[in-house]
């Protein structure tokens, strides 16, 4: 009847509507969206999520993803191309499982894809693959990056054509397991008073392939300029960085993990210090919550995930892209995540 057209011609509004979340590949389980604007299309790097037996544990046993597919769109509501596999772990010499969250950059017309997974000893690092295409297929490197470890690499290309990669992640990412970037002996994480463990950033070299420096502490400061600390679980650092820049300003958002919120920081430098400036996305619906940040024809867009098509199992989640606004004090306006 008419309340059903009614609904119907609704659904199709807020689908054609571009600030309303819209699932992007509905056959496929996608989640931690990288996106970049490459030869004038969109293009998003995703982690590929499976179903698994393996059983679920405090480190994400159960994020058993063995490949990545490359998406491209041409506008944000047009259609999205599955690209097919573009790497996959058996063809990682140095990697043995868990794919997870990737990113890719481009430089003099080349891509590279930037990827973390868990050696032979279980250890994550974090690889790089090159290829002609931004869709790959990509050949990954022997080795994974010399003084490389935990996940999450994002890229982020300066104005001055440096690029800079941002990673690492607490707990399963194992990023607590390293102090001025050597191995403990086992992963402690601070005191709830201590400063927080900080994500990283580093210089890549000119062929993008190696860290030019030593990774440096992306540090975060309160309002007052004290780092956040470790038991300020809803502002400080957990995983999936990604820095864009707005009005000559850095913009460093994440992840708080446990309190599932994506939050952001500014600064003036690539290196920060960032200053906490407050939540972009609310909780989603599953454990995890991982974003980027990208202009794209004018609009600017926060890619991220949720569980909700797989009804809310954690490592089946699927991509989405809404709308972002920064307003004219070059602050964010909050987007309300699927929970609530
Ligand atoms: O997708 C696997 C892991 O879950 C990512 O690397 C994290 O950021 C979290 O989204």
């Amino acid at each position: 009847g008419l309340s059903f057209q009614g609904e119907t011609l609704a659904e199709e509004a807020r689908a054609n509507d571009a600030s309303q979340p819209r699932y992007l590949v509905p056959g496929l389980y996608t989640a931690d969206p990288s996106a970049h604007v490459f030869e004038g299309k969109l293009y998003i790097y995703p982690s590929h999520d499976i179903e698994t037996t393996v059983e679920p544990d405090d480190d994400g046993a159960h994020f058993d993803m063995q490949d990545y597919h490359v998406f491209s769109m041409d506008s944000v509501d047009g259609e999205v191309i599955d690209h097919g596999i573009a790497l996959d772990v058996k063809d990682v010499p140095w990697a043995d499982r868990q794919l997870w969250a990737p990113d890719c950059a481009m430089k003099k017309g080349k891509y590279y894809l930037y990827f973390p997974a868990k050696d032979k000893n279980d250890i994550f690092r974090i690889g790089v693959a090159t290829s002609e295409r931004p869709e790959g297929p990509f050949k990954a490197q022997p080795h994974p990056i010399a003084g490389s470890y935990s996940i999450d690499p994002a890229v982020f290309r300066d104005t001055d054509d440096s690029y800079y990669m941002y990673f690492g992640g607490i707990m399963g990412g194992q990023l607590q397991r390293y102090r001025d970037n050597k191995s403990t002996e086992r992963g402690v994480l601070p005191a709830d008073t201590e400063p927080a463990i900080c994500s990283k950033v580093v210089r890549l070299s000119e062929d993008m392939l190696e860290f030019a420096e030593e990774p440096r502490d992306a540090v975060i400061l309160d309002a007052s300029g004290i780092p956040l600390e470790a038991g300020d679980e809803h502002r400080r650092f957990f995983e999936a960085a990604w820095v864009h820049q707005f009005n000559g300003k850095y913009y460093f958002s994440y992840s708080t993990g446990g309190t599932h919120k994506i939050c952001y920081a500014t600064g003036d430098s690539p290196y920060g210090p960032f200053t906490y400036q407050g939540v972009i996305l609310t909780p989603v619906v599953g454990w995890t919550t991982h974003h980027s940040i990208c202009e794209f024809n004018g609009d600017w867009l926060l890619f991220h995930h949720d569980s909700v098509p797989s009804g809310g199992i954690t490592s089946l989640r699927s991509m989405k892209v809404t709308k972002l606004v920064h307003n004219r004090d070059g602050t964010i306006q909050m987007i309300q995540g699927s929970v609530g």
